[in-house]
């Protein structure tokens, strides 16, 4: 009949009409929920509310022989320098691992911080990064904040090599591309190098790792080590080509999008926000500037999302990540004052107005997303 009414029925969760025909498809419920009840999740939200924390990215680490070479740190009453990505270190740091150079004095240096936009307060980044340290319990000497690209603090770690370490040998550690070896590199073109030794890189003790020691002088060594890999940061994720692109190269210049509820935000092939409640605000995504956006709908998300990864209308796209099954979905209610970052992990981060609203982040599977409190914007 032409004027029969058909009531569609959406799920509560998402808006997406349900359907119980192709699983593969947005909205499937079986038939006999459907049947059943009233209220209905689609599959993929009574997923998500059901096994949300166990199908959740968890914070996973590699560390090879990491432990083994701070063994011999401490054998050696080492100084420990570590390297910090500014852009990235809040997702590649556990209690654990920083528990593990408990006794030796830290000087952590966050380094690449050409590629944060020059205007920002550096004294608010400073306490940014000191704040992270506090709620980790971490004591340390000094934070130092650095860049290999324009030799920015580069006296500093001078003098805090040549003054407050005298004679100790120091231990460059930190997560892998945080930029350990360009930051040794940036200090040895400005040290003479006053013995005779040579720079040799060796398999490190009992361990299978090449380790690159630099002497110093007749007693001082600078060991440039591999580090630890976070396994669950896009980097350990998705190929080589990717990669060149998602690394930042030059200055972040944060995009803004205007958006509310329902709205989504494809960031490149490699992720997607969804804003389930809340106002419409402007969220700024801080991330490689070859990284593309497309806003869409949350309704239609899926379909326009993989479509646009099907027709490579997005940068960068994954060889590993095409289809819904290759990602997850992760829910966050972010506070309900000031700014809050969404950071993903390895890949950049989303600035909010913060009002306890709900959203979610389409990843790659096994990519972690941690909320933080604002790094660049002020409150
Ligand atoms: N713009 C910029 N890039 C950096 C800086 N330090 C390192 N990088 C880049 O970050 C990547 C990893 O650096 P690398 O020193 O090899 O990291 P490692 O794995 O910790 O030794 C490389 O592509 C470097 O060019 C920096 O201060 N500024
Ligand atoms: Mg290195």
């Amino acid at each position: 009949m032409m004027n029969e009414m058909r009531i569609i029925r959406r799920c509560p969760g998402c808006g997406v009409i349900l359907q119980t025909i192709d699983q593969q498809l947005p909205g499937y419920v079986p038939v006999k929920h459907v049947d059943r009840h009233e209220v209905v999740l689609c599959q993929r939200c009574f997923k998500l509310q059901h096994y949300g924390e166990d199908m959740a990215p968890k914070e996973s680490f590699v560390f090879d022989d990491f432990y083994q070479i701070l063994g011999k740190a401490k054998q050696d009453h080492a100084t420990i320098i570590w390297v910090l990505d500014i852009l990235n270190f809040e997702t590649t740091l556990s209690s654990e691992l920083l528990g593990a150079v408990k006794g030796l004095p830290v000087y952590f240096i966050a380094t690449k911080r050409d590629l944060l936009p020059k205007n920002l307060n550096q004294k608010k980044l400073m306490t940014y990064i000191e704040n992270f340290f506090k709620s980790m319990q971490m004591e340390y000497v000094k934070i130092i904040i650095a860049s290999s690209k324009t030799n920015e603090a580069l006296d500093d770690i001078k003098s805090m090599i040549a003054e407050d370490n005298q004679g100790k040998d120091l231990y460059v550690i930190g997560a892998t591309s945080s930029g350990k070896s360009s930051l040794i590199n940036t200090y040895l073109k400005h040290f003479s190098n006053q013995t005779k030794k040579l720079i040799t890189t060796s398999p490190f003790p009992g361990t299978t790792l090449r380790v690159i020691e630099i002497p110093l002088n007749e007693t001082q060594t600078i060991y440039d080590t591999p580090g630890y890999v976070a396994n669950h940061s896009m980097l350990a994720k998705v190929e080589k080509e990717v990669i060149k692109l998602m690394m930042p190269k030059v200055e972040i210049k944060p995009v803004g999008y205007r958006l509310g509820a329902k709205d989504a935000l494809a960031i490149g092939g490699l992720a997607r926000l969804e804003m389930l409640t809340g106002k419409r605000q402007f969220v700024y995504g801080y991330f490689a500037n070859t990284v593309t956006f497309q806003k869409m709908a949350i309704q239609k998300a899926d379909e326009s999302f993989f479509h646009l990864i099907e027709k490579k209308q997005l940068k960068p796209i994954s060889k590993s990540y095409q289809k819904i099954e290759d990602f997850n979905l992760v829910e966050f209610t972010l506070p309900t004052k000031g700014r809050a970052d969404l950071a993903i992990s390895g890949y950049g981060w989303l600035s909010f107005i913060a009002e306890g609203q709900t959203v979610r982040l389409l990843l790659p599977k096994g990519v972690l997303a941690k909320l933080l409190p604002s790094k660049v914007q002020s409150v």
